[in-house]
């Protein structure tokens, strides 16, 4: 099991054979300067090469008309000049002789790729392909496109493996209208497609890339295009998109396969796109898919015009998708207003076809809570030079080659040495332990709540820790003895944070309290996920907490720490005394009957609180070490873990270390080792909306925290009514 990589070399045998400043970008060099990039890096090495073969004319036909095929067969034996006569009959498109032969590899390579995953020969992959596709409609050339391979792609799933939902994710930078025309009225392929717009005045000018085309007839809702009006989209804009429009439609269509027309011309440095995004989103975006179709992936490239930005961004996601870390995002991450606007348009637009984005639309937002806008976007020179980009793109080059990948991947530290756990092959499981001075010395700062066997467990996790944070290890499971959690959970802050941490991010589930000494200083962002005592009902709290905070959405938030209950503690009313810590409470929401209740039962609410809330804190903090502490009555089964593990590994560079309680963990420890070695989390089961009281907290919560993370932003503010801070 692995990755494939499909690609024949005969994909560079077409090129333009005229003057055509339109059309001279789609050369071979871009199959050669991609494939180049993954060699170098070692990653090509790491694939299942497979040799791309023609597919048939009758695999043509599943999507194109006889006639259309028989034409541009003919093309093989033109001359020049009547390959260029024919070209003019279509849009932006050149024909070679070539092209009839390098058409079908384009296509054979994404069926073949298709067939490698859905055997089950390797996980995921990447076809390298040249002529691109999204394009190319039933009867036509478009956009350098020939063949739409894509659509062929997902037709053969369909029929040859009888799938029913099938996700293509249309990440290039132009509209695939071609693919939007194919499956138009199909609701069993669900397209979605960002692409440059500019209210329609950017190629192919067409209204029906706009976000009020849904799809035709059974097909409503099934075409979601989301259209970005100005160039300069980065990687907050691109990771507000997954977040709160992509995703949450793909887990309530719960996809069996993702297609990706994965076009790079999106990328920074592009001339045609002219946005910002730098290659290691393509590896966010690529790990936010994963946890999509049991990790089912076939990427097949589409465009992108800028052979080093292109080759970076293909070595992104061709690590992401062998399991590798994703290297941290930089940048400011505020969506832009423009952006925001975008995503509202879509949500707007899909909302009756999507019960997961009903609750995004239209959120509630109290008189103190109107947010300024989003960050405005830099002018980008008129006159396109790209010297720009070049800057930006030759310091993370340097980056790309320099950083190491840790040479263990996951390993996982045993509370009672030898327990019999059936971890996955590739696991490490950590022996060594720290100093025994240094263990005690840690333990005493805890008062004796480490003894004999869970000071053995605490001087394991602690080389663990140690391994994380010098680059040795990549992840790790620390099992921790009963009732030992929460100092542990104390002792690894403490030490992340003494070893030179600059952010680390807290995701505590259950009932694990905010350690009282947590210092103030924007280095620890706490977020407590607390469940009441029935742990299999509830992960979070629904109903009686403590009378004085009844009702209460608990927000406070001092100069840079943030610290958010979902629910209130139950047993414990010392854990709301907060001592110096915290400066101000912000946001304590006033009439709400009841605190946040989700619910695992709902996977609705379990995904919005996932994707709209922790991710988006989790990726505006930018940390560079991700806790992720499951405590007592954490409630959380064991797909909700594993999911969640998954996407946490995301914002700080694959750098996470997951706690459980030594009674919770057989099973789990096994999801989790699976997930953080790279593997799909299990499926959640069937997809069930959130409650109305769930969107409410949600809502509520997610309005209190949106002036300080920017990434939560679901919509824009209508116009009018937010105005810049005063
Ligand atoms: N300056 C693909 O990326 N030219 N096709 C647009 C706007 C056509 C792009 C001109 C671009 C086709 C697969
Ligand atoms: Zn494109």
């Amino acid at each position: 099991m692995g990755t494939a990589l499909v690609y024949h070399e005969d994909m560079t045998a077409t090129r333009l054979l005229w003057d055509d400043p339109e059309c001279e970008i789609e050369c071979p060099e871009r199959l050669t300067a991609a494939l180049d990039g993954l060699r170098q890096r070692g990653l090509q090495q790491r694939c299942l090469c497979l040799t791309a073969c023609e597919a048939s004319e009758e695999e043509l036909g599943m999507v194109h008309s006889p006639e259309y095929v028989a034409l541009v067969r003919r093309t093989q034996t033109l001359d020049k000049e009547e390959l260029q006569a024919l070209s003019k009959q279509f849009d932006a498109v050149y024909f070679h002789p070539n092209t009839f032969h390098c058409a079908r590899l384009a296509v054979g390579a994404a069926l073949q790729l298709v067939d490698a995953v859905l055997t089950g020969a390797v996980h995921n992959g990447l076809a390298l392909v040249r002529p691109p596709g999204h394009h190319s409609q039933k009867e036509a050339a478009n956009g350098f496109c020939v063949f739409n391979n894509v659509a062929i792609a997902a037709k053969h799933a369909k029929q040859k493996y009888g799938l029913q939902r099938i996700l293509i994710v249309d990440w290039d930078i132009h509209h695939g209208q071609g693919i939007q025309y194919i499956f138009d009225d199909d609701p069993s392929v669900l397209y979605f497609s960002w692409h440059r717009y500019e209210h329609g005045r950017f190629w192919p000018f067409l209204q029906e890339s706009d976000a009020h085309a849904v799809g035709q007839g059974q097909g409503q809702g099934f075409t979601v295009n989301l259209p970005w009006n100005q160039v300069g989209m980065g990687n907050a804009d691109y990771l507000a998109a997954f977040l709160h429009v992509l995703l949450p439609l793909a887990f309530e269509f719960d996809p069996e396969l993702v297609l990706v027309s994965a076009g790079f011309d999106s990328a920074i440095g592009d001339p045609e796109g002219r946005m910002r995004a730098t290659p290691e989103c393509f590896a966010h975006l690529t790990q936010l898919m994963q946890v999509l179709a049991g990790g089912r992936i076939c990427a097949v490239l589409e465009g992108g015009y800028h052979l080093e930005s292109l080759a970076q961004s293909v070595c992104m996601m061709v690590q992401t998708l062998l399991g590798d870390p994703t290297p941290p995002l930089l940048g400011l991450m505020v969506p832009c207003q423009s952006a925001l606007e975008s995503i509202q348009s879509v949500q707007t637009a899909q909302a009756p076809h999507w019960t997961s984005l009903q609750q995004n639309v239209a959120p509630v937002l109290g008189p103190s809570t109107r947010f300024p806008e989003g960050r405005s976007l830099p002018l980008l020179a008129e006159n396109p030079t790209y010297e720009a980009a070049e800057a930006a793109l030759s310091p993370l080059q340097g980056e790309l080659c320099l950083r190491p990948t840790p040479p263990i991947c996951t390993a996982v530290a045993l509370a009672v040495p030898g327990a019999a756990l059936a971890l996955p092959p590739g696991v490490l499981l950590q022996e060594e332990s720290a100093l025994r001075e240094e263990t005690e010395a840690w333990a005493r700062l805890h008062k004796s709540l480490f003894q004999d066997e869970s000071l053995v467990a605490l001087g394991k996790i602690l080389c663990l820790l140690g391994g994380i944070l010098d680059g040795q290890v990549r992840n790790g499971i620390a099992v921790t003895a009963a009732l030992a959690t929460a100092a542990t959970v104390e002792v690894i802050i403490q030490r992340c944070l003494s070893h030179g941490a600059q952010r680390l991010l807290c995701v505590a589930l259950g009932q694990l309290d905010r350690p009282l000494d947590l210092a103030d200083d924007g280095r620890v962002l706490w977020l407590n996920i607390r469940g009441k005592e029935a742990a299999v009902e509830s992960m979070f709290h629904i109903s009686t907490p403590l009378p004085q905070v009844r009702g209460r959405v608990a927000v406070w938030r001092g100069s840079h720490c943030l610290l958010v209950f979902l629910g209130v503690p139950a047993h414990n009313p010392g854990s709301l005394r907060f001592g110096g810590w915290l400066q101000e409470p912000v946001a304590v929401s006033r009439s709400e009957p009841e605190a946040l209740p989700l619910s695992p039962q709902t996977t609705g609410g379990f995904l919005s609180c996932i994707l709209g809330l922790v991710l988006p804190l989790a990726y505006g903090f930018q940390p560079d070490v991700v806790l992720m502490a499951l405590g007592p009555a954490h409630g959380l089964q064991n797909a909700q873990a594993a999911l969640l593990a998954s996407v946490l590994r995301g914002p700080a560079g694959g750098r996470i270390l997951a706690v459980v309680e030594e009674e919770s963990i057989l099973q789990l420890a096994r999801t989790l080792a699976q997930v953080l070695l790279g593997e799909a989390p299990p499926s959640l089961g069937p997809f069930l909306m959130a409650s109305p009281e769930e969107i409410r907290a949600l809502r509520l919560l997610k309005a209190q925290l949106e002036p300080r993370w920017k990434l939560l932003q679901a919509a824009a503010p209508p116009p009018g009514s937010c105005s810049p801070i005063a």
